[in-house]
């Protein structure tokens, strides 16, 4: 395959013009320069995307359910031994040839990759529609909704009623320019309450202009501009909770409509993942095919391959980042290590000068909600080993009912040790 079809099936050109065209129905050409920058979309159409992602279905592994369920393991699972369950989901498929982009459709991964953008940053991300190997009857086009991005002209909203959206075999470049610092999350916003629960959701940061100032903290990396040190971290781990219903995903792979009023999540993930598979290793890249690598050991999370394992020497100030988006409210308590919310919804809770950060064990986070909570590593004990601290959603509900505690459920570990065991953090969840 020669490696440039993709782009030459349809011209940067008819794309905006396909893209614009029910906009300039609706207001004319006057009204599309005057409101949606054009030549800003022009422009991020033309350049080369600093990353692309692609959207396609796939198949995850989620354990048995305690009581026998038609639903799950899904029966139309490609290989019955490792995958589970059907979704929607993103790659990124960033430095692969067009070959192996097209390579990873059915092989979405859950959650979706995690990024990061410096504050006034300019940064384009292409979203490629690989289409679904499962429901070609299903023609939906994905978007990429960066949630609660403020700056976002239309064009790059990835609201499909207000914006554009990418149909199957079509590529769009997102351009944004960051201002405001924090933790965002970024989802699909076609048949959102669908394709969100599918799996189409990730995590998004903005790291502040602060950022590698050694003389407030000596790590130079903070959640805020904060001009203190006081958001100053040595580890980060991104925290993206979301939930699985699997009759409604077995109905996707079975060509049946589920009925979302009677929404009744069986799982509940961080990370794409439920304990105790969130203290496995993260995944290992992509192989020449483009394929994800699974983490070592763990075959069946070759499409989960983001660990949420908190690893962190005493005495370090470690950073959680969450974002929920599954459609409950969690609870999400750090049994005995106090944390300090200093952000909400990316934005520092200081109120010029007036500090409004707070301390908790737990942290309510409904749908659509951000927090950025700091924790600072207790001496550790001297026992052999890691100190073990969990990290939980005590929400009755979704701690228990699938045998231990925890088990299929929100729940991964805070491995303290002693001062010096770790090396320096050099990527998130590492
Ligand atoms: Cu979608």
């Amino acid at each position: 395959m020669k490696s440039n079809t993709f782009n030459n099936r349809i011209s940067r050109r008819d794309f905006l013009k396909l893209a614009g065209g029910g906009l300039l129905a609706a207001g004319g050409m006057g009204l599309l320069k005057k409101y949606l920058a054009p030549d800003l979309v022009a422009l991020a159409q033309m350049e080369a995307p600093d990353k692309i992602f692609a959207a396609t279905d796939g198949w995850i592994y989620l354990p048995p359910l305690p009581t026998p369920s038609p639903y799950h393991p899904d029966d139309l699972s490609p290989d019955p031994s490792l995958f589970t369950t059907y979704m929607f989901g993103f790659r990124d498929v960033t430095g692969m040839t067009d070959e192996q982009i097209l390579n990873q459709k059915m092989k979405a991964q859950h959650s979706a990759p995690m990024f990061w953008l410096d504050q006034d940053q300019q940064f384009r991300i292409e979203i490629r529609n690989l289409g679904l190997q499962m429901r070609p009857d299903l023609v939906d086009a994905h978007t990429l909704h960066f949630h609660g991005f403020k700056n976002a002209i239309p064009f790059f909203d990835g609201e499909p009623s207000s914006s554009v959206s990418v149909p199957i075999n079509r590529s769009f470049t997102y351009v944004y320019r960051p201002h405001d610092p924090g933790t965002y999350m970024f989802h699909c916003h076609v048949e959102d309450t669908e394709h969100v629960h599918m799996g189409m959701t990730g995590l998004v940061f903005i790291r502040p202009a602060q950022n590698g100032n050694t003389s407030l903290y000596p790590s130079g990396k903070f959640v805020f501009n904060d001009g203190d040190g006081s958001t100053g971290y040595d580890r980060e781990f991104g925290m993206l909770l979301s939930e699985m219903w699997v009759d409604s995903h077995w109905a996707d792979s079975h060509i049946q409509l589920p009925e979302w009023s009677d929404y009744k999540p069986d799982f509940s993930m961080i990370n794409g993942r439920v304990y105790p598979d969130t203290l496995a290793p993260n995944g290992q890249g992509f192989d020449a095919n483009g394929d994800l690598i699974p983490p070592d050991g763990f075959p069946q999370l070759q499409y989960q391959p983001i660990s949420s394992l908190v690893q962190c020497n005493e005495g370090e100030r470690v950073l959680l980042r969450f974002a929920n988006l599954g459609f409950m409210q969690a609870s999400m308590t750090l049994e005995g290590i106090p944390m300090r919310v200093v952000g909400k919804d990316a934005t520092y809770l200081n109120n010029g000068g007036v500090d409004l950060s707070y301390l908790t064990n737990t942290i309510n986070i409904s749908p659509g909600e951000s927090f950025d909570a700091i924790f600072n590593a207790p001496p550790h004990s001297g026992a052999s080993g890691p100190d073990v601290y969990l990290l939980y959603n005590r929400n009755f509900a979704m701690s228990h009912s699938l045998g231990g505690f925890g088990v299929g459920k929100q729940m991964t570990e805070i491995r303290v040790y002693p001062a010096g065991t770790l090396p320096a953090q050099t990527q998130p969840n590492t």
